[in-house]
């Protein structure tokens, strides 16, 4: 699904037709890799978000779960996402003035504003009312099944690219085993199923400069553990540069964003229990290789899923998502300390 191309004609046509007219521009806007996102600027001053959003999802599901959360949220005062209009495959939503969202956090108290967002987040959806929300992807941070699925690519290799990532599936087989630690503990009960976003990327909260935040990206939000949501945070946020860095030795995860984000994220996830508390440090490390046997997934099959640039951009990610990896792991009997002192004081 990667770099579909518009006419401006097809924009502004869709925007009319979903009673937005007064278009003076519609640009390609900021750096996510599924949806095709433009801002659009009008005559009359509003300016609008317009997406079209990926194959990938079961739309139908997706609408009605962005309706529900976003209904739910602005019933309970919760600053999110405003729906002006919903036709699939295209929405549009209100741009959020004043906010802004970075890739890279430059700072730790950018990562404890964060994670107090997400734990917000998966407050205020704690009571949503049944039915549950459907899922958009079945499995998805399945990391059982995302290493199947990884398998089943290597085995088909549509793009000849197998024999040129031994390295990179040497790296996953050496970590298959603790595969499927969080699913065992979710099937057995001892960490619980929650409503969460499922997509905690840095860049999907938007903040202003006097503190306050909007959690955007709501496509994943669904029954979930809020160890998946910690995880991409951990994933994200303590990263020392880009997702797509190409020089290896910038690519760490820093200690000082990990400090805070626990500090952000306990402060507000009161709810936690003893399982999800033990595995927090864990999740970080499991994310963040789920999320690298993605890119290397998608590498595999022809970069058909996430937006790429450049011809090896989804090896180069899954390389700085490995990066990540052995980073964590280095330091983590220093991550379990710091969320057991932490822990102490909730
Ligand atoms: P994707 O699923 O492709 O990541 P997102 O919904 O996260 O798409 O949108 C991509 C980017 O567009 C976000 O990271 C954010 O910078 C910007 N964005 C999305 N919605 C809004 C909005 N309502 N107002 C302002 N910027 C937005
Ligand atoms: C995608 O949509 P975006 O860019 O915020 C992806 C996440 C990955 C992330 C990797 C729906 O997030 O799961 O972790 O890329 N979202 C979806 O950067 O697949
Ligand atoms: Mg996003």
């Amino acid at each position: 699904m990667s770099n579909r191309t518009y006419t401006q004609e097809e924009l502004r046509s869709t925007l009319a037709a979903m009673g937005v007219a007064d278009a003076t521009s519609v640009e390609r806007y900021g750096s996510g890799h599924i949806n095709d996102t433009f801002k659009v600027e009008t005559a009359a001053g509003p300016r609008f978000i317009l997406q079209r959003v990926t194959d990938a999802f079961d739309k139908d599901v997706l609408k009605e779960n962005i309706i529900r959360v976003t209904d739910h949220l602005k019933n309970k005062g919760v600053k999110t996402l405003e729906v002006v209009a919903y036709e699939n495959p295209w929405r549009i939503y209100k741009f959020l003035e004043g906010y802004e969202s970075v890739d890279v956090i430059s700072e730790p108290s950018q990562a404890e504003l964060a994670a107090g967002a997400f734990a917000a987040f998966q407050n205020a959806l704690a009571d949503m009312p049944p039915p549950p929300l459907r899922a958009v992807i079945p499995r998805f941070h399945d990391t059982v099944d995302r290493l199947r699925l990884l398998d089943e690519a290597a085995a088909a290799d549509v793009k000849g690219r197998r024999a040129s990532v031994a390295k990179e599936l040497a790296f996953v087989d050496a970590h298959r085993a603790e595969a499927g630690k969080v699913l065992a503990l979710m099937a057995s009960g001892d960490i619980p199923e929650r409503i969460t976003h499922n997509d905690t990327k840095i860049n999907n909260v938007m903040m202003a400069s006097d503190g306050s935040n909007v959690v955007i990206d709501l496509d994943t939000t669904m029954p979930g553990s809020a160890l998946y949501d910690f995880g991409d945070m951990v994933r994200t946020s303590t990263a020392a540069a880009a997702e797509d860095e190409k020089d290896l030795s910038k690519v760490y995860s820093k200690k000082e964003y990990f400090e805070a984000l626990v500090r952000g994220y306990l402060a507000g996830a009161k709810f936690l229990n003893e399982a999800e508390l033990e595995n927090l440090a864990f999740s970080g490390r499991l994310i963040t290789f789920t999320i690298g046997i993605r890119f290397l997934t998608d590498y595999l099959a022809g970069d058909t899923y996430f937006h790429t640039a450049y011809p090896d951009h989804n090896l180069v990610r899954c390389h700085t998502q490995f990066k990540m990896v052995e980073s964590m792991e280095a330091q983590s009997a220093e991550y379990e300390r710091i969320v057991r002192e932490a822990a102490k004081g909730m």
